[in-house]
């Protein structure tokens, strides 16, 4: 990553007042090319009729499994080739800048896997329960799905979002800054339901979640939050979990993070103490500056990004006048209460309208009508939740946790919009 590589020439530049983004993410099927696979037929433009009306459409069910218009090819999953070794142990990210409302479409929701994809034959998947219970089990997926399931809407987001503004301005795109999170009604039996049903010893203090995957990626998740509100899934916006997803079953925990909900689930154990895996010790442990790091950061704190404008979608030939700023925020501890927008990088702000329903541990949708003069601005939203808890500035950030931190990075965003209508992933640093 060229931020990385430019690691010592950077450092001179935190002096200034704000640091600028290294480069742009090369857009697959980018508007451009868009318009050069698909140009405008006049003939199709009033006051003529449009050929789509004058001839028969394609069969009512041709296409049994729906697929969005071929003009939408662009919305994808990301990647960036050199952020991981290969592209097993790797992440896709979430096109925000192309997404409405406040559920991911599953084929967006971003994949972040150690081990690759597996497939697993539901036939053959079987889920081990042992360790302190009274009644040590292997449950089938009918056996899991024959238990009272619940709906419910959360985010879900991976640790390591947002990550790579530790040290300084990543790459000009929401996509990546920001992608590593998702929103989805998922569907499941609550664990509690099933230990209640089998037995849960009183020593028992935490569980021990593993995937059958090669990387075998567990995490030690402390009883209570098991017991609150932990689910067993197999549905993920009304069909079965996506094999990148941990079809056929994941543990969700709804406001955790990612790692924690452990895909293709093998086996769950219980026990006394924590089992201090590479999960939660050498990685996913909270860097701070003075070099210790803080083990068992489990919750997300509120968060907020501006998806439109954002680099992808900027307002290059917008006009000056009024104009709609658009944004998410999400808080693993709770709803989100109120979200303001500043125009001049934090000086003043003004409250947004939410735009959506208001769900706790879930994306949030706001908007602020505002008047664009032309002049550039620092656009950003600062998301309050309803513990109290306000969105840092990137300064305070910095000084707690240091630039070689990667986990848990919630400071308020910079965009800056150029009087041409180009935006710009900045940093802010106040002296
Ligand atoms: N078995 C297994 N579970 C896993 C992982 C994995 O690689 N294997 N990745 C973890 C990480 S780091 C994250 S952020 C989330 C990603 O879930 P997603 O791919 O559905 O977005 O799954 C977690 N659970
Ligand atoms: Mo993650």
């Amino acid at each position: 990553m060229d931020s990385f590589k430019e690691e010592s020439s950077r450092r001179n530049f935190l002096k200034k007042s704000f640091l600028y983004s290294a480069a742009a993410l090369a857009t697959v099927g980018s508007a451009t090319q868009l318009h050069a696979e698909y140009p405008i037929n006049p003939n199709n433009l009033p006051p003529n009729n449009p050929d789509w009306g004058l001839k028969w459409g394609r069969d009512n069910n041709s296409d049994p499994y729906g697929m969005p218009s071929r003009f939408e090819k662009h919305v994808v999953r990301r990647e960036v080739p050199w952020l991981t070794a290969d592209r097993k142990a790797s992440v896709s990210f979430t096109p925000w800048q192309d997404l409405k409302g406040i559920i991911v479409p599953n084929g967006l929701h971003f994949t972040r896997c150690h081990g690759g994809v597996i497939d697993i034959n539901p036939k053959e998947y079987r889920l081990l329960i042992h360790g302190l219970v009274d009644r040590e089990v292997v449950l089938t997926l009918e056996d899991i799905k024959r238990y009272p399931s619940i709906s419910v809407i959360h985010s879900f987001e991976c640790a390591a979002n947002n990550g790579m503004e530790f040290r300084g301005p990543g790459m000009d795109s929401l996509q990546v800054t920001h992608g590593m999170l998702a929103c989805s009604e998922w569907t499941g039996v609550p664990l509690k339901t099933i230990l209640e049903d089998i037995g849960l010893k009183p020593e028992a203090k935490w569980m021990f979640p593993e995937g059958s995957d090669p990387a075998g990626v567990g995490r030690s998740i402390p009883i209570e939050k098991v017991l609150d509100d932990a689910m067993l899934v197999y549905a993920q916006n009304g069909e079965a979990l996506r094999p990148e997803q941990g079809y056929p079953i994941r543990l969700f925990l709804p406001g955790w993070e990612g790692v924690m909900q452990v895909k293709w689930l093998k086996r769950l154990e219980f026990d006394t103490k924590s089992w201090m895996v590479r999960e939660e010790s050498t990685k996913y442990t909270m860097l701070l500056k003075d070099g210790h790091a803080l083990m068992y950061n489990w919750v997300f704190e509120a968060n907020s990004v501006i998806t439109s404008p954002c680099p992808e979608r900027n307002w290059v030939g917008q006009k000056k006048g009024p104009i709609m700023v658009e944004g998410i925020a999400w808080s693993g501890k709770g709803t989100i209460k109120y979200v303001d927008i500043s125009t001049d990088g934090g000086k003043t702000w003004k409250e947004a309208k939410f735009t959506s329903i208001q769900l706790p541990k879930a994306v949030t949708r706001f908007a602020l009508k505002i008047e664009w003069d032309g002049k550039p601005m620092m656009l950003q939203s600062r998301a309050t939740d309803d513990t109290g808890f306000t969105q840092p500035v990137a300064t305070q950030i910095n000084a707690a946790r240091g630039k070689e931190a990667v986990y848990h990075r919630n400071a308020i965003q910079t965009w800056e919009v150029k009087s041409n209508g180009e935006v710009h992933n900045v940093h802010i640093y106040e002296a």
